[in-house]
């Protein structure tokens, strides 16, 4: 299966329902409960469900992804129907195995078994009723948002036709108050088509996760963390504030020097920020406008995209360079089909979805990753955590089919991201990218540029699913979608949408994972794990310098331990996983905090006199 987004109507084995620490026959808040049984079904009985279902479902798993690899590749209606068609197989088999594993809620199972079940329970990422034609009406809906994502594409005033690659490009580069505007609205308002189908779908999905058991599909979707679905929602505020002091700083500093750049009548500076302003065109990560906001005098004269073209870099040679840090660690090369069966460059003949995600098709040897390469620094990051993905996907192999996947999946998230945390100047230095290492006083702009990408991502990795759990308890209507979008966009962000908006328009439909339906706090959680990871491994290698300089390049110790993580798959709670690595159990903003303290600092000093906030 791709893991960097799920199979659309599937994602298997993400963590159970159970507490850790609860006996293991006892359903937490929202696991579905048993029907009244005359006579419990036997602790065998359940093993060899298990058994049976495994199997079915690894079988079923290898034709959807190839169905899927096709679709995502080749975008016609054939290949979006035949994506349909093995999803609804799929999804119709794995609602009757849940239904069937409800069956041993009150048997006395060994933890093991227990965990499969409730794997196999929470394999959906969207669960459909029953009823097998609206089956098919949800596995025809996915299969359709997610072609409409892919051949999305705005036509400008001179008719030339741009597709999403293309407009980020300018959204990136481009210093042009309007020009910038043009991109973001063009790329908004092709998912203005996408909303009645979206309401459909969510009606259906909440069909599917009430006869599951679940309240609606969010709740089902907060029950994946092996622990209560509202302790984990009470675990992410608590992260949020955490990290939101830092957001605030940065976010007060970049719209002082937008303001500085635009105006302050076109940034006000006791308002949110205009959401096309910060080079991203989701205002996701700002590494983009590193140049309106480089710090004085400690600008460490470099950026990697130059790089990669002085020295020559093609796409394949960038591929080549991520997966040399993995080798690095001790990890085995990467197969030979991953060469000739990947997607590394955009097709110039055929719509696809260009959306970056990592494949693991037949959970043996068939990995693979499917892009649209740009040869940026950006998309060097990207490919580092999209090898992340295949290198996790490879350890958790001999896993049960149902413990296939990662502690959580945050951690999945995580791996590739906490690899490129080491790409230093001094990693750079040591692959021949980079002559000259900087000394440390330019240690504040190498911390302001990652800061633009890992901080003030945060809010918006904790929002797209705030909105989406709102919209699947039905507590936002669809005649109040995009107002409900802004409103998370200005409370967490503090961004605005820079033209009036309407309920006509599906701002959220805009960002790939809303269509693709691909769950989206993960994100968030692994902006706050890979620091605690990268800080546990940099220990492991004995990096005695600065967080912010360790890089665990050629550490076969480090590479050690990360292995002894990833290759649990998913057969222990998260917090085993994560405390195998890091020596506890829990989740931790202290490291990504410790990581971004000197510009803390600088931020504050910055901001003196200045009124934050929005
Ligand atoms: O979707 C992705 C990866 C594939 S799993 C490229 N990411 C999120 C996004 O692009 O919105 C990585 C970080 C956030
Ligand atoms: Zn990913």
């Amino acid at each position: 299966m791709k893991t960097s987004f799920q199979p659309t109507l599937i994602a298997v084995l993400v963590a159970g329902a159970l507490l850790g620490c609860q006996p293991a026959s006892k359903p937490a808040a929202d696991t579905p409960v048993a029907p009244a049984q005359a006579a419990a079904p036997t602790a065998e009985e359940a093993k060899a469900f298990v058994a049976k279902a495994s199997e079915q479902t690894r079988q079923l798993l290898l034709e959807v992804n190839r169905a899927d690899w096709i679709a995502n590749t080749y975008i016609t209606e054939d290949t979006e129907a035949l994506s349909a068609d093995y999803n609804k197989k799929l999804t119709e088999a794995v609602v009757a195995l849940a239904n069937e594993a409800a069956r041993f809620n009150d048997t006395q199972v060994d933890a093991d078994t227990r965990r499969q079940l409730d794997k196999l329970k929470l394999a959906l990422t969207l669960a459909a009723p029953k009823d097998p034609t609206k089956t098919e009406e949800l596995a025809g809906i996915v299969a359709k948002l997610n072609a409409m994502y892919g051949k999305g594409k705005y036509t400008n005033a001179a008719g030339k036709e741009m597709a999403l690659g293309e407009m980020s490009a300018v959204m990136a580069s481009s210093r042009s108050y309007d020009e910038q505007l043009e991109m973001w609205k063009g790329w908004h308002d092709t998912a203005a088509p996408m909303k009645p189908l979206y309401v459909r779908q969510v009606e259906l999905a909440n069909e599917g996760a009430k006869e599951l058991g679940y309240t609606d599909t969010g709740a089902m979707w907060r029950s994946k963390y092996d622990m209560d679905a509202d302790a984990f929602a009470a675990e992410l505020d608590k992260q949020w504030g955490a990290v939101k002091p830092l957001y605030q700083a940065l976010h007060c500093h970049v719209r002082a020097k937008l303001g500085e750049k635009y105006g302050t009548d076109k940034v006000p500076q006791d308002k949110p920020i205009p959401a096309h302003l910060l080079g991203n065109m989701w205002a996701q990560t700002w590494g983009n406008i590193y140049d309106l906001v480089a710090p004085e005098n400690s600008d460490p004269g470099y950026d990697v995209t130059k790089l990669l073209a002085d020295k020559g870099y093609d796409e394949l040679k960038m591929v080549k360079g991520a997966e040399g840090f993995f080798t690095s660690l001790g990890f085995a090369p990467l197969p030979e089909t991953f060469w000739t069966r990947s997607q590394f460059t955009k097709p110039r003949d055929r719509d696809v979805i260009c959306h970056a995600s990592a494949w693991d098709l037949d959970a043996k040897d068939d990995l693979r990753i499917k892009m649209c390469i740009e040869k940026t620094g950006e998309e060097f990051a990207v490919i580092h955590h999209e090898l992340g993905h295949n290198f996790y996907q490879r350890a958790y192999k001999h896993q049960p089919v149902f413990y296939q996947d990662s502690a959580n999946d945050g951690f999945h998230e995580a791996i590739g991201d906490t690899i490129a945390l080491s790409v230093t100047p001094k990693y750079l230095q040591q692959i021949g990218l980079l002559e000259q290492v900087p000394d440390e006083s330019k240690d504040i702009g190498l911390l302001m540029k990652m800061a633009l990408d890992k901080v003030a991502f945060l809010p918006f990795g904790l929002l797209v699913d705030q909105w989406r759990w709102q919209v699947f308890s039905g507590q936002v209507k669809p005649e109040q979608y995009n107002e409900a979008w802004w409103k998370l966009r200005e409370k967490y962000q503090g961004v605005s949408a820079p033209v009036a908006r309407s309920e006509a328009d599906f701002d959220a439909g805009a960002k790939f994972h809303v269509p693709a339906n691909t769950p989206y706090t993960r994100y968030f959680l692994a902006h706050i794990l890979q620091f605690q990871f990268h800080k546990a491994l940099c220990e492991i290698a004995k990096d005695a310098g600065p967080i912010h300089r360790c890089s665990i390049y050629n550490s076969k110790e480090a590479g050690t331990a990360l292995n002894a993580m990833l290759e649990m798959g998913a057969s222990k709670p998260w917090q085993d996983a994560l405390a195998t690595l890091t020596g506890k159990p829990d989740m931790d903003a202290s490291a990504i905090q410790a990581y971004f303290a000197p510009l803390q600092s600088y931020l504050d000093e910055q901001n003196k006199g200045r009124q934050c906030g929005w």
